[in-house]
């Protein structure tokens, strides 16, 4: 290991800093052999603080020490201590400027965190503690200075010279050299820095903000680019005109601007004016992305801008708030996602991706608080919990004040926190001192980890017209408490009640009726103790209970559906999302049934309920398309794995398989007419949500088609695959056929593959989409196919995208190879690990979450993915990263 013992450092022991920085001024040097940066720091000590004596501690890493002085005066080698993390100086004035000179290397930089070489370019990732690679500094978020930046750099290699702020100066220099100097007026923390230096090319366009000020807009990529700019610049200009219509929030600066870059870690980073985005999450045109592809570049993009208010002009006090900027963060972005395209089809996959990945987080070894209370390495933290379920608690609030007093709780608190850095608590204050509501059992969302637990039970009097319901909770055990020691969760808990003839009208005993429900058909209960029981009167007939409607709370609700309730939600609810639940509640229900049959050697015939309704919504023409698709998606293996106590891989994969045969076959007339319906339609491309779902359907259409081996399936996909004109169609029938166990089907699927590269292989993020098409393929042989596939050479190890298309989408979502019982796919993912770790420590660390599962398997998987785990942690030279997530793996 690095550092012998890695420190775990926790939240009880936040200090504020000793020092401030008001005033940071950059000047840095980039050349081909090392990169020298000058900072001159305004320092002074923090009149908050205690110690008035305390020595100045500030964190670098990986850098050359060349030069340091105090006030013009060099500060001698005996006044100051370095070590590998830290430059100590003992006696230092109340205030003074402190100079330094630092040499690094960009260039071989590849954990891609501090200031690194992507490509052609120079560029930074400083969140969260990157900035200290680049210079000795305060790294904590708490520290804000007003920052100056001059880069210099060869003129011919590096026309473009940026970083955060407004344009001050600029000019020519010696040797082909030349400068530019940035300034940036608001204060902010080291971690919002950003400077860039490359050959790009720019698009620009402007937003006229709603006091009339005129911002520029541009986005930098590489020439080659130039025409996938398009769709950001739009999701751009969309997401200014939404922050400030709906949480009048206006943008500051006179100028915006987004860098793509090949190389990169995450999606994308919010440093002030300047956000840069990988590749992936920036670039889009219709021959090259997907549907998804243009979805997620529209809620990225929104994302990092709306951080420039929750995130950069009130930023975060430590690292272990760090929900607070991103779980509001992405409870907007999810909220303008949905006002652009379809609200219930953005609902259900969000709904989807936090029950599959962030449930199954929650009940590993590395579950924590959506404020975690201690980490050894704040990197492992951006995660599912702190993000996505962070955005959950954050709409549990938005639910339980309804819209107008949330607004109110939000501009309350841009309004108190405005250039500081702020807390949950604040958060959660203003929230209720707008709405006058109290908020203090709802915080254990935000200490308590693990997924809460309702079991609901109902009885009805048919004399009285009484109608009970009775909600249990409870949250299992998770590494920081169990289940005893855990408080009750303050839960909203929205429900309709569903008669014979639709929903029916709620009166909730001993309450007024909602003001926001006019005909009184849901409700938001809130549970707060352990067992609740709820009474309704005036009910003419026994209803059927729609609970959690809108997935109101992250939690897993239990109640004893019939299946044939199941099919009365499905067609009557009117709330989309709950339609969609029930419908894979009762796909669920049918797999689990071929999942028994396959374990006892039995045929299985899949339940012709299940069939039928099926039939029903694909012969509906007045449904919303986008249902239809949604509702035709059998749950996932991750989905199935994550609900059942002990995976059983084989049984999950087969039986599943089994089911969408079986239903491929029973619906095969009208999924064909589905198909051709969608087809050979000569309208331009769009990406309205109508589009999309059309598309959406017809490859669903398609991939049951083949799977159940129509007879002119294949020719279908083949034709599909030749004729598409966008990468949604032309990918996914690429992966039909990849997937398909028809006989003829190896053969075409072997050319397709070889002429998509031909095609595509020039598209950098095309490659990556072919190189997760034959990732997920579940035939036989799989671990071959992706070891074959890292020496193509199309696959680099050092670049994340390829990494995650390549590993991460085989280990991830490829359970019937990357599972095999022999566990060769364990041994093959330790040693990619091993690799990386000391590449990229991020990554690596990030690429382990499968193994971290083991506990979920059989006796015999558990064994193999242990010794892994263990072989890992026996490398002798470990990242904290890496570190930290397989030891607490293997507790
Ligand atoms: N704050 C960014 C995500 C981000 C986080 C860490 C990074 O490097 C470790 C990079 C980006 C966001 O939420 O978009
Ligand atoms: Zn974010």
């Amino acid at each position: 290991m690095k550092d012998a013992q890695p420190k775990t450092i926790y939240l009880k022991d936040y200090r504020s800093p000793d020092f401030l920085i008001d005033k940071t001024d950059l000047h840095v040097v980039l050349t081909d052999d090392v990169t020298c940066v000058t900072a001159t720091l305004q320092v002074r000590r923090n009149p908050a603080t205690e110690n008035k004596q305390a020595p100045l501690v500030l964190n670098g890493q990986d850098m050359i020490l060349k030069d340091v002085s105090i006030d013009g005066c060099p500060v001698q080698n005996s006044q100051y201590v370095l070590s590998p993390e830290t430059l100590t100086i003992n006696e230092v004035p109340d205030a003074f400027a402190l100079k330094t000179v630092c040499e690094i290397k960009p260039q071989e930089n590849t954990s891609l965190e501090g200031l690194y070489r992507s490509r052609t370019m120079y560029c930074t990732q400083c969140e969260a503690e990157g900035f200290r690679k680049i210079t000795y500094y305060l790294d904590r978020p708490d520290v804000l200075s007003e920052f100056t930046t001059t880069i210099v750099a060869d003129k011919a290699q590096f026309p473009v010279l940026l970083s955060n702020g407004n344009l001050i100066d600029k000019g020519e220099l010696d040797n082909g050299q030349h400068f530019a100097s940035w300034h940036d007026p608001f204060k902010k923390p080291a971690y919002l820095f950003a400077l860039v230096a490359g050959d790009l090319s720019v698009i620009e366009d402007t937003f006229v903000t709603c006091s009339n000020r005129t911002i520029d807009l541009k986005i930098f990529v590489e020439e080659k680019d130039l025409d996938k700019c398009d769709h950001a610049m739009a999701s751009l200009k969309n997401a200014m005109r939404w922050d400030e219509e709906v949480y009048g929030r206006e943008y500051d600066l006179d100028i915006f601007m987004i860098v793509a870059v090949d190389d990169f870690n995450m999606g994308a980073m919010e440093n002030k004016g300047l956000n840069i985005f990988n590749t992936s999450c920036v670039l889009a045109k219709p021959e090259t992305t997907t549907d998804m592809g243009f979805q997620r570049v529209e809620g990225v993009v929104a994302h990092e801008y709306f951080h420039n208010w929750s995130g950069n002009r009130v930023t975060c006090r430590d690292w272990f708030q760090l929900s607070l900027k991103e779980g509001f963060t992405v409870f907007r972005d999810a909220e303008f996602s949905a006002d652009m395209g379809s609200r219930t089809v953005k609902r259900v996959e969000d709904v989807s991706l936090l029950r599959t990945l962030q449930f199954a987080e929650d009940a590993g070894p590395m579950a924590h608080p959506v404020r975690p209370p201690s980490f050894i390495e704040i990197s492992n933290f951006y995660t599912l919990t702190v993000y996505e379920k962070g955005a959950e608690v954050v709409r549990m609030i938005h639910t339980l004040l309804g819209a107008e007093k949330f607004r109110q709780g939000s501009d309350l608190y841009f309004e108190r926190h405005d250039g500081e850095a702020a807390t949950i608590e604040n958060f959660v204050a203003a929230m209720e001192d707008a709405s006058g509501r109290d908020l203090s059992q709802f915080t254990r969302w935000y200490s308590q980890a693990g997924t809460p637990r309702i079991t609901a039970k109902d009885s009805y009097d048919e004399a009285s017209g009484i109608y009970q319901l009775t909600l249990t909770q409870s949250c299992p055990d998770t590494p920081e408490a169990t289940t005893e020691e855990k408080q009750p969760f303050h839960i909203p808990v929205a429900i309709g009640l569903l008669g014979d003839a639709g929903n029916l009208a709620i009166h909730l005993q001993g309450t007024e009726p909602d003001h926001d429900t006019p005909d009184n058909t849901h409700k938001v209960l809130e549970l707060t103790q352990a067992e609740q029981t709820f009474s309704f009167e005036k009910l003419p007939e026994r209803p059927i209970p729609v609970l959690l409607r809108g997935f109101s709370a992250p939690v897993k609700l239990e109640f004893d559906y019939s299946r044939e309730q199941l099919t009365a939600i499905m067609s009557r609810d009117d709330d989309g999302y709950s339609r969609w639940d029930a419908c894979q509640k009762l796909a669920v229900a049918v797999i689990h049934d071929a999942m028994q049959a396959y374990r006892s050697g039995q045929p299985y015939i899949v339940d012709t309920l299940l069939a039928e309704a099926y039939r029903t919504i694909l012969n509906d023409s007045s449904l919303d398309q986008a249902m239809v698709a949604l509702m035709l998606q059998l749950p996932s293996e991750a989905y199935l794995s994550e609900i059942a106590d002990v995976v059983d891989v084989e049984a999950i994969h087969f039986a599943r398989q089994d089911v969408r045969k079986q239903l491929a076959v029973a619906l095969e007339a009208e999924l064909l007419h589905t198909y051709n319906s969608l087809t050979g339609k000569d309208k331009p491309f769009s990406t309205s949500a109508e589009a999309v779902a059309e598309r959406s359907l017809k490859n669903i259409a398609l991939s049951y088609l083949v799977h159940g081996e129509a007879s002119s399936a294949l020719a279908l996909a083949q034709q599909q695959l030749q004729s598409a004109t966008n990468m949604t169609d032309e990918i996914s029938a690429l992966s039909v056929l990849v997937n398909s166990d028809s006989e003829a089907a190896p053969a075409m699927a072997q050319q397709a593959l070889a002429d998509f590269f031909t095609r595509w292989q020039h598209e950098a993020l095309v490659v990556n989409q072919w190189l997760v098409a034959q990732a997920n393929c579940v035939l036989p042989e799989g671990l071959e196919r992706v070891k074959t596939l890292m020496q193509h050479e199309a696959f680099d190890i050092k670049n994340p995208n390829k990494v995650r298309s390549l590993i991460g989408a085989f280990c991830n979502n490829n359970a019937i190879n990357f599972h095999h019982a022999d566990g060769a796919g364990y041994e093959f993912l330790a040693d990619q690990i091993i690799t990386l770790n000391e590449l990229n420590p991020q990554i690596a660390a990030r690429q382990l979450t499968p193994l971290t599962k083991w506990r979920k398997y059989d006796e015999s998987r558990q064994a193999l993915m242990c010794k892994a785990l263990e072989r890992i942690l026996a490398e002798p030279a470990l990242s904290k990263d890496v570190y930290e997530v397989v030891s607490k793996s293997l507790k």
